[in-house]
């Protein structure tokens, strides 16, 4: 419960936001994740099943329950990942510039998601690994791919940190219901984690 300086109750509204990630297997979809829920990062092996993580979160008067569904990303599971769109807020696209074929990956998940998806569902491209110094994907061509799917570009590393935090805060944004609430830091207040 939140108190207002007065002392009457504030009243919290509750939100529950489920995030999918999708992309190529090897883009760092798991260490994003991991990043951002535990604030570590580390060798994991390759997703075989569906894992998911739940936070809840708490922004301005909202108790946000925030599902991170983690797929995966090798081509044999690809029939089963849109059956996990399924009611879902927001999916994150995933690709990195060290896997050669990922953003045309990603370009088969957008289609698949606008496909299977709710037509209201927020979708994001990002770009993880952006600490390795040899990219193969330029600037202007995932610029070029989000100007036409007009969906945002996120930067980050899931192995430095770097904009973890800000795009899934991002994500969750775009996902808000009232949108004049102010902005706040997302606060972590509760973790759970279970597998399929
Ligand atoms: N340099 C660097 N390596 C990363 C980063 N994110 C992930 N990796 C590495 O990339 C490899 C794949 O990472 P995962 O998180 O398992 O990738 P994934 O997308 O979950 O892969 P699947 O589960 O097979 O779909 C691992 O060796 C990670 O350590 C990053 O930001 N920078
Ligand atoms: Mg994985």
């Amino acid at each position: 419960m939140y108190y207002q300086q007065d002392n009457y109750p504030l009243q919290t509204k509750e939100q529950h936001i489920k995030l999918v990630f999708v992309g190529a297997s090897a883009t760092g979809k798991t260490s994003i994740i991991q990043r951002f829920v535990y604030g570590v990062f580390s060798e994991l092996p390759t997703t075989l099943s569906l894992a998911l993580e739940k936070l809840q979160l708490e922004r301005n008067n909202y108790n946000i329950h925030l599902q991170l569904w983690d797929t995966a990303g090798q081509e044999r599971f690809d029939a089963i990942t849109p059956t996990y769109y399924r009611s879902c807020q927001a999916i994150a696209i995933v690709c990195s510039g060290d896997q050669r074929d990922s953003l045309a990956k990603a370009q088969f998940w957008y289609h698949q998601v606008r496909q299977y998806a709710d037509e209201n569902v927020q979708i994001a491209l990002i770009y993880n690994k952006i600490d390795l110094m040899e990219c193969e994907l330029s600037d202007s061509i995932l610029n070029q791919l989000t100007q036409q799917y007009q969906i945002p570009l996120f930067k980050t590393s899931a192995k430095t940190g770097e904009g973890i935090e800000s795009t899934i805060q991002s994500i969750v944004d775009s996902c808000q219901v009232n949108e004049n609430d102010s902005k706040q830091e997302l606060v972590k207040i509760q973790r759970g984690r279970c597998c399929q």
